[in-house]
């Protein structure tokens, strides 16, 4: 019987060791509002009638001038020291870290990272007639042309209730190998997100919490609290250097 030829010897690929996963409370200290804190977005505006695929259905003009202005506040907006030292953490680990955000600014790009943004960009717009995305900078409205196919139907690629988040496969990947899973500055009241620390604890990770305040999840065991821009950067060195 012929020996089997023995194929090349291929390194395994690591995977992420630290998953990240970041919500509005990180751009909160660069002047971007939450969500549900007080004075929130969705306490000034009603989220069923901007942020759901019904409400573009209903008054598109209404639901592209909100983004256009979040786009517009953003863009004036700088990162903060909790977006550098996550940047910072990514450029020490490569690929033994995955950052998720919820967000759909551009401040940890801007830091230096590059986030899977799991709830879409203000920075992308997505036809809704052939499906190709593009960068998008200015504002958009009804007669913006899509620059593959010339449709006027183009909408910002953010997720709204009841669509599908992006990435998901890699991060529940990710999820399923990590060693540790930390949220900043999110809420924890939207799913799958909300899920995702009682996912990796299932898996075998460790949970932290970094927030103003806690959130009350079990999942986690340990907690930093404060303003992002104190805890992350002082998290992002005691991590790498238990590392070292
Ligand atoms: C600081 C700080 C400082 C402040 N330093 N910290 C019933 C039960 C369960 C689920 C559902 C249900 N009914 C419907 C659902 C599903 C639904 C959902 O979860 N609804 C809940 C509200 C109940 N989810 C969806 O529809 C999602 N899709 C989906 O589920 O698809 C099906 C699916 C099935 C199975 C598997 C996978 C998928 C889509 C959700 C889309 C969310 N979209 C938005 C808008 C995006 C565009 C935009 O920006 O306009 O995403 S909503 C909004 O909430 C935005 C955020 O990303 C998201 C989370 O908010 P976040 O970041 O947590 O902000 P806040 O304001 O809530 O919290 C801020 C935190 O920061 C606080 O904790 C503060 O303490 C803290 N903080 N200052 C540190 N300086
Ligand atoms: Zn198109």
């Amino acid at each position: 019987m012929p020996k089997p030829i023995p194929g090349p010897i291929s390194e395994p690929v690591p995977g992420p060791e630290i998953v990240v996963l970041t919500g509005a409370g990180i751009s909160a200290e660069s002047g971007l509002g939450t969500f549900r804190d007080l004075g929130g977005v969705w306490t000034k505006v009603r989220l069923e009638a901007v942020a759901t695929p019904q409400a573009f259905a209903a008054d598109p003009a209404r639901v592209q001038a909100f983004y256009n202005a979040r786009r517009r506040q953003a863009q004036g907006a700088q990162p903060n020291a909790a977006h550098h030292a996550l940047a910072r953490m990514g450029r020490a680990l490569g690929p033994r870290l995955l950052l998720v955000t919820q967000n759909v600014d551009d401040l940890h790009a801007r830091a230096g990272s590059q986030p899977l943004h799991m709830h879409g960009s203000l920075f992308r717009a997505v036809c809704t007639a052939c499906g190709a995305r593009h960068d998008q900078r200015v504002d958009l409205d009804a007669a913006t042309a899509c620059p593959a196919c010339g449709a006027a139907a183009l909408r910002p690629d953010v997720v709204w209730f009841g669509e599908m988040p992006q990435g998901l496969d890699a991060i529940y990947g990710a999820l399923a190998q990590c060693r540790v899973f930390a949220a900043i500055g999110t809420s924890g009241v939207v799913y799958p997100a909300a899920g995702f620390a009682q996912e990796a604890v299932a898996a075998g990770a460790r949970a932290v919490e970094i927030n103003l305040e806690a959130t009350g999840n079990p999942a986690f065991r340990e907690h930093h609290l404060g303003p992002a821009t104190e805890t992350v950067p002082l998290w992002v060195e005691r991590t790498l250097a238990a590392r070292a």
